[in-house]
Parts: structure tokens; sequence; C-alpha cells
């Protein structure tokens, strides 16, 4: 058997197409290492990285700092499980709560355990401080979310593939138009059961769907009327990747770090991942003040691994990068500039119709059927071309590199991007 180092590309795709699972369809690319931007396969070619591991590596590969302090956090206590404490946790939680001005945090590793938790938090705070019944708790959910992958978050999703034949599914969830804020209001006046409305700001896998600029801020005042709590899903928007620190706070560019704007639409629960870790480690987190948080009590809710003290570590040092760093700021300053480049494109293209987003979260929808092959195509080319970036429906592609890319690798990027979807250009 030859080392992981001898693979070539061919070789380790069939290994993971006999012996893995096949939940997934990746790019013909096999990647062994990453810097900042970039990324390389395991023949030597390099890569602009424009998925950024569905936006977790916001602040670039292997960061120096935030490998760091994992290693060395590594080296001396990587768990103690919460039957004990650890001495990163604490500081840790501090941290974090300064950091995202909430009063509490719960830790978690994946951003689907940390939407469960934060549905785990809505209901009981239902049933015990709003005094809905038992069992009769109602959670909003937008149609064409995507939440993560558990047996009750695909309950809620409309998304076929994710769904289909995996039920009986979680009831306790009404689903309503996103960007519908007359919607979400019926329902509220219609039912006295709302726990809570769990919402994506921009709705990532639906195709980086950007609602109108007071949709969340309409929602929630609206949340707050009915006392019902607004969660947002912020595992793929926050932490800089469109501009601020939060989608949810709006205009803003301070790394959290200001006397909150008014356009600040402050969750009563905000759900973290990915980036929390800057892409080294799984880490995710439940966000909320004490009213609402404190509905959990000892043996209620928990994880073997969550609040280790590695996650810790990882965490205060991405979280310190991205504020360091001014990554939101950057992330608005480039992400103004590729639509800006893309929509001068766009103006003489057949082939696409439209660039959205906001920071640098962005995709480009091209002018062909869901169901074709084009965004595929495109991206295949990318990848011939340099540059790697993944579909998100069958013609639609996502493109969201690290944050901590400068202006002449953004111009690089987008003469790449343009040279190649010309070769598309009927
Ligand atoms: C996959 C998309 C991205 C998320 C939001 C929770 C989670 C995710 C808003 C769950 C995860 C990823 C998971 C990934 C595909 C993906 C994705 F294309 F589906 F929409 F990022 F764009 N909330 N999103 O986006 O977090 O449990 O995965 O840590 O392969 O399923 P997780």
């Amino acid at each position: 058997m030859k080392t992981q180092q001898q693979l070539t590309s061919e070789e380790a795709i069939a290994l993971e197409d006999a012996h893995g699972a096949h939940n997934y369809h990746p790019l013909p690319v096999v990647l062994n290492k990453g810097k900042g931007v970039h990324v390389w396969d395991v023949e030597g070619k390099q890569y602009y990285d424009f998925l950024s591991a569905y936006s977790a590596v916001n602040q670039g590969h292997c960061h120096p700092k935030i490998v760091g302090a994992m290693s060395k956090q590594a080296e001396t206590l990587t768990l103690t499980s919460r039957a004990f404490h650890n001495d990163i946790l604490g500081p840790y939680e501090k941290y974090a709560t300064d950091y995202f001005d909430f009063d509490k945090i719960l830790p978690m590793n994946t951003g689907a355990e940390a939407v469960e938790t934060a549905i785990k938090i809505a209901r009981k705070w239902a049933y015990e401080q709003k005094g809905v019944h038992e069992q009769d708790a109602q959670i909003i959910v937008c149609e064409n979310n995507f939440h993560g992958r558990t047996t009750t978050i695909i309950s809620f999703s409309n998304d076929e593939g994710a769904r289909k034949n995996f039920g009986p599914y979680t009831p306790g969830f009404i689903k309503i138009p996103y960007d519908d804020i007359d919607a979400l209001e019926k329902v509220l006046k219609d039912s006295k059961n709302i726990a809570g409305f769990l919402v994506e700001p921009i709705q990532g896998e639906a195709g980086v769907y950007t609602p109108s600029d007071d949709y969340m801020a309409e929602a929630k005042k609206l949340c707050n009327t009915h006392n019902v709590l607004f969660m947002a899903d912020e595992i793929q928007t926050g932490i800089a990747r469109t501009g601020s620190l939060l989608a949810v706070c709006g205009n803003c560019t301070c790394e959290g770090h200001c006397e909150r704007q008014s356009t600040y639409s402050r969750p009563d629960i905000l759900i973290l991942g990915k980036a929390l870790s800057g892409g080294a480690y799984p880490v995710s987190a439940v966000l909320a003040d004490n009213a609402i948080m404190n509905v959990i009590k000892p043996g209620q809710h928990g994880s073997t691994f969550g609040g280790n003290p590695v996650a810790g570590a990882v965490a205060i040092a991405a979280l310190d990068v991205v504020k360091n760093e001014k990554l939101a700021q950057n992330a608005r300053k480039l992400g103004d500039l590729f639509r800006k480049k893309l929509n001068e494109y766009i103006e003489g293209s057949s082939i696409v119709k439209l660039v959205r987003g906001r920071g640098l979260l962005n995709a480009i929808v091209i002018n062909d059927s869901e169901e074709s092959s084009t965004a595929w195509d495109m991206c295949v080319a990318l990848k011939e071309n340099g540059l790697l970036a993944k579909p998100t429906h069958g013609n639609i592609i996502r493109f969201a590199p690290p944050l901590v890319m400068n202006e002449e690798q953004l111009e690089d990027c987008v003469s790449i991007i343009i040279k190649t979807l010309k070769t598309f250009e009927k």
C-alpha cells in the first residue's frame, strides 16, 4: 500500500469510491496542502480556494496563529469531558460572550448540533417561560432552508434529496416563505404556541439567496412583539463572511466591538459554527442571554467533546484573527469589488444572468435550467484554470474565498473567472 504522499489523484479517488459511503459528489481534485487563500493538489498544482470549506476557512488555510494555538493545547490537554472543569473553557466562554455581547454561551462541535441545541433551548423556554402547553411548541422555519443533516433538521427541509426516506419526521415546525414578512406576521398572529423563528440571514444552499435589506430587522421586531425567540443561524453567514461580524449586524463593520448600530438585529439565540474555528477543528456554539439560556440545567443537554480545551484555544485564536486582521472590512471591500467587476462582465453576457451576495459570500446564476450540468461544467473548467468553486444547483455557482485575500489576488481571481465563463458564451 502506498503512503498518502505517493498517491495520485486517480488512486485517491478510487480508494474513496471503493471504501467510502457515496454521500458526496466532489469535484475531481485531491488536495493535500493549504496556505492562506491557496490549496494544492497531490500533483502539486496550486488553486485559489473559492469555497473555503463552505465558509469555515474564513481566516485562510492553516493560519499560523490558529494552528499554533491548536498544537500548543493539543500537547497539553485535549479532552476532560464536562464531568470535570478545564482551565480553557472559562476563559473561552468569557472571551466569546464579550466578543458577541451575550450573557452565556453553550459550546458544541458541529453546526447541526448547535442548531439542535437552539431548538431544544427554544422549546424549553416556551414551556417554562412563555407558558406554552407541553408538547405544543412550534418553531417557524423558512422554505429552502439549510440547517444541517440530523433527523430533526431534515424534517423541516424541503430538499427532497436531504429528506426523502429518512422519515418519520419530527413534528413541531411551521414552514413559511423566506423574505416574506407578511407570511411571518400571519403565523405569529394565528398561533400562541410559537417558541421561535429560526432563520438564515442569507440562504446559502438556496443559492446565496439574499433577502431584502430590512427583512431581518422586521422579523426581529415581529418576534419581539409576539414574545417569540428570534434565532439566527449564522453558521455560514457569521464571523465576517458577509462584511460584518454577523450578517444580522447590517451595515456595521466594527468586528463586534462598537456600541451596536441601529442596523443590528440582535438575535435572541445566535447559532455559530464553521469559521468559529477557522476550519481547524469542529467548534460550534449557541449564545443567548440569561433569561433564555438559564432554562438549561445540569444533565439536560451536552456533548462529550463540546467545550473541550483544544476547541476553546482554537476558537479564541480564530476570533482574534478576525478582529486583528480586520476581516469583515476586507470582506466588504473585496465583495463590493467582486460584484462590480462581475456585473461589468454580466452586462454583455448571454450565459450569466446575475451575481448576488454580500461581502465575500456571492453566487452567480447561469442562464440555464436548474437541472442542467452547466454550473458543474464551469466549475470543472475553473479548476483547470486554477480556481476551485462548487455549484449549489445546476445553474448556480457559489464564490466564497478566504477573507484573508488581498485586492491583487481578487483581481487575479476575477480574471480567471471571467476568462473561464467566456468560453461558455454561445
Ligand atoms: C454539507 C450547503 C453550505 C449551514 C447552515 C447549519 C449547517 C450548515 C446555515 C450545518 C452547513 C454546509 C454543510 C455541507 C454543505 C453546506 C452548505 F451547501 F449545504 F448550504 F455551507 F453552503 N446551518 N452547511 O450552512 O453545519 O453540521 O455541517 O457543521 O456537506 O452538508 P454542519
